[in-house]
C-alpha cells in the first residue's frame, strides 16, 4: 500500500453539523423545511447539488435562475464559514492525528479527496496541512461523488495506481466513488447496503496495521 486518500467531513473532522446547520437556515429562508435525515443525502455532495438535492426536496426545483441559485449557495457558505471559523485542533476526530503520523513515519503518502471547496482552509485551521502530500481541487473535476473521478484523480497526482491505494469515506456516494476508482475502501459508519473493504465504526479503530492486515487480505 502506498498511500491512503482521505476525504475530510465525517472522516477527519464533523463539518457535517456546519453545513446541516447553514443549510437548514438556507432552506427555511425560501420556505423548505430539511431535517438531519434528509441531510444524511448531502454528504459527500458538492455544494450546488446539495443545493438542487434541497429545491427538489421542497418543490421547487423550477423556481430559481442560475444566478439566484449561484446566490443561494453562496450565501449558505457565507454562514458555513462563519460556523467553522473557530475550529480548532481539538476538533480532528478521534485517532486521525496518530494515524496520520503512523502514515508518514512508515512513508505512506497522504492525499485529500474532499468535495468541500472550503478543505484547504479546514486542514489549515486543524493545523495538519503538513501532512498532505496531495489535495484535489474539486472546482476543477467535471463530476462529484459517486462518480469515481475525484479518488482517481488524487491516485493521479500521486503518480500511483488505484490499487496500490486506499480510499477512506463516512458517506454512501463517498464509497461507491472510492470503489469505483478501483481503490482499497475503507468505510466509517457506512449503512450496510453499500460495500467496503474494511468496515470499521468509528476513526478510532484506524492503525495501520489493522488497515495493511485488511489490504494484503483483499490482494
Ligand atoms: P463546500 P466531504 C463535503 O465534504 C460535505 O460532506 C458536503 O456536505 C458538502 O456539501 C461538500 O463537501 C461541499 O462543501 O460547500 O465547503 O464546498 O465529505 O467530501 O469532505
Ligand atoms: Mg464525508
Amino acid at each position: 500500500m502506498k498511500a491512503v486518500i482521505f476525504d475530510l467531513d465525517g472522516v477527519i473532522t464533523d463539518t457535517a453539523k456546519y453545513h446541516f446547520q447553514a443549510w437548514k437556515t438556507l432552506a427555511s429562508a425560501i420556505g423548505i423545511q430539511i431535517d438531519e435525515t434528509f441531510n444524511e443525502q448531502l454528504k459527500g455532495i458538492s455544494r450546488m447539488d446539495s443545493l438542487e438535492r434541497i429545491l427538489k426536496f421542497g418543490g421547487r426545483t423550477t423556481d430559481f435562475s442560475n444566478e439566484e441559485k449561484n446566490r443561494l449557495a453562496e450565501c449558505k457558505n457565507e454562514d458555513y464559514r462563519k460556523l467553522i471559523a473557530s475550529m480548532t485542533p481539538d476538533d480532528v476526530l478521534p485517532g486521525i492525528q496518530k494515524f496520520l503520523s503512523e502514515l508518514k513515519e512508515a512513508g505512506i503518502k497522504i492525499g485529500l479527496a474532499s468535495a468541500s471547496k472550503n478543505g484547504p482552509f479546514i486542514l489549515d485551521a486543524l493545523k495538519i496541512t503538513h501532512f498532505f502530500d496531495t489535495i484535489v481541487d474539486p472546482a476543477k473535476l467535471k463530476k462529484g461523488k459517486p462518480d469515481p473521478e475525484i479518488f482517481a484523480t488524487a491516485t493521479a497526482q500521486l503518480n500511483l495506481q488505484p490499487y496500490n491505494c486506499a480510499g477512506i469515506e463516512d458517506a454512501v456516494a463517498g464509497i461507491q466513488s472510492i470503489n469505483e476508482a478501483g481503490l482499497f475502501s475503507v468505510g466509517v459508519g457506512v449503512p450496510d447496503e453499500v460495500h467496503a473493504d474494511w468496515r470499521i465504526n468509528s476513526t478510532e479503530a484506524l492503525t495501520l496495521s489493522g488497515l495493511k492486515k485488511h489490504f494484503k487480505k483483499k490482494i
